[in-house]
């Protein structure tokens, strides 16, 4: 596919011979700097940043590393290269070739997915906007940046679905994109984990480790779509998420790595502006949990018939995981409070689509809770960090409205109310928090609550004059 860097909109689209949608598309364009101006990290936009450009879409060579300031940032339309006959592979229309035009009965269903993930990149940018002037040091600072800007990518990448296959609706919902925000009483963002406020860095760090997971999932179920166009969009999208993960695991399992330093040689964390791991603790609670919910409904009609239809496949569908690939005359077991007792659940598995996506998620925040376990073993802490049930503190789904402890044992109601502070933060801790959380600028320097990273970007040093600050 012809990569063409030259024209106002980066892509491998072919966008200059479409010149309605090249037209349209850079309509929109002002209008995503206008929102990334007024909601955006605006704050910063005189400041050099060392960012990641996607460029291509080939192994090993996609991107370009260099200084930029992010008004300036070249924010391109990528797909993954497209397989040669490429058949649908799981749900009702299993062996049809891919789409590659909308079958007009699945069209509000796919728009309503395109635009549920299209909303989430925006959300996390207007979360973030303000997080640049406590960062705890030049990489985070860096790293915080490029996030935004390819959240800002990935908008771009559902933008570009919407403009090009959904004609007029299409249009208006990519207007509709930067009209809704973070937090708003009348327009809010429409997932929850959307809504909530971010922060503090702590609080940064949970939301790239475990909010940013849910997109690796959600995307990665896209990226089996029998709609060939999504399927190779999210699979690009996909290529750039892993470092944004890798800023959460790597940020919390530094912040437990100085906690345990001073633990070790008898230093109370909060006498010296770094966070204890009781605090920790309540900040995944709360994190791990809210994206638990993004998963939706673990019994979910909606789900059932993404899958049915073809346009929404289980975590790597396509590398024939699963016996059954359409998913039939199978039941999903799980467990439910009932009467105060945990009682045996079983779900048509069509339906119970997102609490598989949830069980192989919730495996992978299990490995990095196991990592950061690790970094205190080997500072001789025995303390160890949880990672809450799938039932623990839910608001969507079958368990929202019962009570359960972080194991996931079911509570009465007023147990758990009483009980709540020892789960999630206080009004004072989070203020302690925020009070741990200095600006560093100094090269190769960090705030006293986080430790260094153990590598570079781009194999540049740890010191690298990331962001050009003066
Ligand atoms: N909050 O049938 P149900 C990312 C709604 S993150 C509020 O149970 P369904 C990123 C739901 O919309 C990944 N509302 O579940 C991360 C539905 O409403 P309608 C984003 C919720 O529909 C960090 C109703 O409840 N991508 O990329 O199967 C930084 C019943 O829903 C919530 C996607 O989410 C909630 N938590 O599943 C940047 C992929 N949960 O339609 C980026 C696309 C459910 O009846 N989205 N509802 O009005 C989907 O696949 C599905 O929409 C969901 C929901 C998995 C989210």
């Amino acid at each position: 596919m012809a990569i063409d860097l030259q024209s106002k909109i980066p892509n491998n689209v072919d966008l200059a011979n479409d010149r309605k949608l090249q037209r349209a598309l850079e309509e929109w364009q002002p209008k995503f700097i206008e929102w990334w101006m007024e909601t955006g990290p605006s704050d910063f936009k005189d400041l050099d940043i060392y960012l990641r450009t996607a460029v291509g879409v080939g192994k090993g060579g996609w991107a370009n590393f260099g200084h930029v300031k992010m008004p300036d940032y070249r924010w391109g339309i990528f797909l993954a290269e497209p397989e040669p006959e490429r058949k649908i592979h799981f749900g009702d229309p299993l062996g049809e070739p891919v789409w590659t035009l909308v079958p007009g009965e699945l069209r509000g269903r796919l728009r309503r997915l395109i635009v549920t993930q299209g909303d989430t990149e925006p959300a996390s940018v207007e979360q973030q906007r303000l997080l640049g002037h406590t960062a705890p040091s030049l990489i985070d600072l860096r790293n915080l940046f490029q996030v935004n800007v390819e959240e800002g990518r990935h908008l771009w990448a559902m933008v570009y679905l919407l403009h090009k296959y959904f004609g007029a609706d299409g249009r208006d919902e990519a207007e509709d994109l930067l009209r809704r925000r973070s937090g708003d009483t009348d327009n809010p963002r429409i997932l929850q984990a959307f809504n909530k406020p971010v922060e503090d860095w702590l609080t940064f760090f949970c939301f790239t480790a475990f909010t940013d997971r849910d997109g690796k999932y959600q995307l990665a179920a896209l990226a089996e779509s029998g709609f060939d166009p999504l399927a190779r969009s999210t699979q690009f999208m996909l290529t750039e998420e892993a470092h944004h993960l890798s800023v959460g695991e790597n940020g919390i399992g530094r912040v437990v790595q100085r906690t345990a330093e001073l633990m070790k040689e008898g230093t109370d964390p909060r006498k010296v502006g770094a966070i204890p791991l009781d605090i920790i603790q309540k900040f995944i609670n709360d994190w791990s949990t809210s994206s638990y919910d993004l998963f939706g409904g673990e019994d979910s009609s909606n789900a059932a018939e993404a899958f049915a239809v073809g346009l929404k496949g289980r975590y790597r569908e396509g590398d024939g995981l699963y016996k059954d690939p359409r998913a039939l005359n199978q039941v999903y077991s799980t467990e439910i409070e009932e009467n105060g007792k945990l009682t045996k659940l079983e779900i048509p598995l069509r339906r119970a689509m997102n609490a598989l996506l949830l069980d192989a998620y919730r495996a992978d925040c299990v490995r990095i809770v196991d990592r950061w376990n690790r970094v205190l073993a080997t500072h001789g802490i025995t303390q160890k960090l949880v990672l809450p049930s799938v039932r623990f503190n839910r608001q969507i789904g079958i368990h929202a409205g019962r009570s359960y402890d972080p194991d996931g044992q079911p509570l009465q109601r007023d147990e758990w109310a009483r009980r709540k502070t020892e789960w999630f933060s206080s009004d004072d801790e989070r203020a302690y928090v925020k009070s741990c959380m200095v600006k560093v600028h100094e090269r190769g320097k960090f705030a006293n609550w986080v430790a260094p990273p153990a590598t570079g970007i781009n194999e540049q040093p740890v010191d690298f004059e990331y962001v050009k600050v003066h």
